[in-house]
């Protein structure tokens, strides 16, 4: 059977969970959020990687489901996450463009927050350049009222999409996530570097914070860290993990 077919049955089944990574303080690495990442647990296939399954759910409308108990689900286990490390987290969690776009989207966004009682202000959600750039009148309504609820906006992907930077004047955005395309080639690329200086500068003066993607070696954090960026998320401060794990390592570092 089609993977398409086989993912309303693993719905059904539980075959989903969601894998955290710690976003970090550059200058401590203290954690101090997740992004939640999902992952297909077939019985068969193994772990099969979001890239195989999410570009399916957006085309058959799957997503929405998924997305929805995502966002609860992310919700719930901060609150978790919470007792263990005794302090406030935040959970970053990625919303697809058809989601986004879903007339349910703020219901979903209400029955999560309400649900798991956690506030708003802890909860960021990350859409990309290409979500906003759909229907921007459109998203201009659905960002107020993400803001409204206190929930953060945060650009994924930041620089990899075609749009305008108008957007970051008119949308009420909180966070850019320089994408892990840009960190690479860091400290050697002096085009990458360039690039990562002018979002900085762009994000100070905008008052954004921004997070260095894919970061994997103490220089690359080094870089990012000298030159202002507060929060790191990459496989040298954290891979995406299980729950369980993630508690381990917050236990480890109170
Ligand atoms: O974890 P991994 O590197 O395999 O994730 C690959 C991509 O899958 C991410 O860049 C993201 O776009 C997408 N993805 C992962 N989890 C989610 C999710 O919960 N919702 C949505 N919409 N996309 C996700
Ligand atoms: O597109 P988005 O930023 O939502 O997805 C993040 C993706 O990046 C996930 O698939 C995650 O597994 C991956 N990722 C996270 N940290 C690193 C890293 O340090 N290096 C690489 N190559 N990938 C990473
Ligand atoms: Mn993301
Ligand atoms: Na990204």
């Amino acid at each position: 059977i089609s993977l398409e077919a086989a993912m309303f049955s693993a719905v059904r089944e539980g075959e989903f969970l969601l894998y955290y990574q710690p976003i970090v303080d550059a200058r401590t690495r203290e954690i101090e959020g997740f992004e939640t990442l999902m992952r297909w647990k077939h019985p068969t296939l193994g772990m099969v990687p979001p890239a195989r399954f999410v570009p399916i759910a957006e085309t058959n409308g799957l997503i929405n489901l998924l997305g929805a108990w995502a966002l609860k689900s992310a919700c719930v286990q901060l609150k978790q996450f919470q007792e263990v490390a005794k302090r406030n987290l935040y959970i970053s969690v990625n919303i697809s463009p058809r989601q986004f776009r879903n007339d349910k989207f703020l219901d979903v966004l209400d029955d999560a927050i309400a649900f798991s009682g956690l506030p708003g202000e802890q909860l960021v959600l990350e859409i990309t350049e290409g979500t906003l750039m759909i229907d921007p009148a459109h998203a201009e309504t659905i960002l107020t009222k993400m803001a409204e609820r206190k929930a953060r906006i945060a650009i994924d992907d930041f620089g990899t999409g075609y749009s305008s930077l108008a957007y970051l004047k008119r949308f009420p955005i909180s966070v850019l996530k320089i994408d892990r395309a840009f960190i690479r080639d860091l400290p050697g690329s002096q085009k990458d570097g360039a690039i990562c200086n002018a979002v900085l500068d762009l994000a100070k003066h905008l008052d954004l914070s921004v997070v260095a993607e894919g970061v994997e070696t103490d220089e690359q954090l080094a870089y990012m860290a000298q030159r202002g960026c507060k929060y790191i998320q990459g496989y040298l401060t954290g891979k995406p993990m299980a729950a369980a794990t993630a508690i381990a390592a917050l236990n480890e570092r109170t």
